[in-house]
């Protein structure tokens, strides 16, 4: 592509260092007051546009890109997760993707902890108490959670976050088991101490807390669905930091309401941002911990990964591939 000011038309408030950086490099598109783009305003942006800046609240389906404009060359995705993006049908229209890797794996990962914590220790619903004003006082019997030390993780999906958690969770004194579609490096394996599980059943089976940490694709929708949820322990947990459609959500509200599960840490959501009431009655019960998708809400990390879309999009502009590249192989 030859070199000029190209259009960049992002579709959600940035932090204000990234868009002052964007606006120095680019012709750029804001939108101020953060309100996520309409199908239409989407459509619209992507027919003016050299590139989009989209989020995982924008949808770009095969049809939206089969009708983007012809300038439209590069979609930089503020995000790690692609899953909002048809990435065959851009690549189709010979558009490339590029995502944020790497920047959110801390935050990720510490999020990831902290469910685990609030749901064994049930720090949020303790946290609740005094705001409320219930409380009488200590009690021997009172607000007993789980002990994690000793216990068995097992984490579904160990890459970059998969890894992390894993550091983290064994400095917590937990034991850790993973499963993944390609066994680590021994080397690896042997310094995060982790177990390899090449049939993901059987970790299901064996463990008292699992941590969803692979990406949605095609081939790990539902990839705990309802038979597989229904392998764990009654007295497991289910962590999810990752995407709520690798979760069969009803599935996992019914195994929760029938005490067939213990609990549940959920970050992610299978219809974003919709949350069943069920699941919140049980949150309400203590049974579950809730959160807003915020493991990578840092403002370091948000800042950082506006540093990587801006260089994807210069490395593009420049005529190379952008370093974040995402192709259809990778899902
Ligand atoms: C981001 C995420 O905030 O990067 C991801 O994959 O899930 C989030 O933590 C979001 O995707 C931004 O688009």
């Amino acid at each position: 592509m030859a070199r000029h000011r190209p259009l960049v038309i992002v579709t959600r408030k940035l932090p204000e260092s990234v868009e002052r950086r964007m606006g120095d490099l680019f012709d750029l598109r804001l939108n101020p007051d953060d309100r996520p783009m309409s199908r239409e305003a989407l459509a619209d942006a992507m027919s003016q546009a050299d590139v989009l800046v989209p989020t995982i609240t924008d949808r770009i389906d095969a049809a939206l890109l089969a009708a983007a404009g012809p300038r439209l060359r590069l979609i930089a995705n503020f995000g790690t997760g692609r899953d909002n993006i048809d990435v065959v049908a851009a690549q189709a229209h010979g558009i490339t993707v590029s995502n944020t890797p790497g920047v959110l794996t801390d935050d990720t990962a510490d999020i990831v902890m902290a469910l685990i914590l609030s749901v064994a220790r049930r720090v949020v619903e303790g946290a609740a108490i005094l705001p409320n004003e219930t409380w009488d006082g200590w009690s021997p019997t009172w607000m007993l959670g789980q002990r994690i030390t000793g216990k068995s993780l097992g984490v579904l999906g160990m890459g970059r976050i998969g890894q992390a958690v894993a550091r983290r969770a064994a400095a917590f004194g937990l034991s850790i088991h993973y499963h993944n579609r390609t066994r680590l490096r021994s080397e690896v394996e042997t310094a995060l101490k982790a177990t390899y599980w090449p049939s993901l059943d059987q970790m299901l089976a064996r463990m008292d807390i699992v941590s969803v940490n692979c990406p949605h694709t095609p081939a790990t929708y539902h990839l705990l669905s309802a038979r597989r949820l229904a392998l764990m322990r009654p007295t497991a947990v289910l962590i999810n930091a990752a995407r709520g459609e690798i979760v069969d959500e009803a599935a996992l509200i019914r195994m929760l309401q029938t005490r067939k599960l213990a609990g549940a840490g959920l970050d992610v959501f299978e219809h974003e941002p919709a949350v069943p009431a069920k699941l919140i009655r049980l949150a309400k019960a203590g049974k579950v911990t809730l959160l807003p998708h915020m493991g990578s809400a840092t403002m370091e990390g948000r800042i950082e990964m506006g540093a990587k879309v801006i260089v994807n999009i210069r490395a593009f502009m420049d005529g190379h591939q952008p370093p974040d590249r995402v192709l259809p192989i990778d899902l």
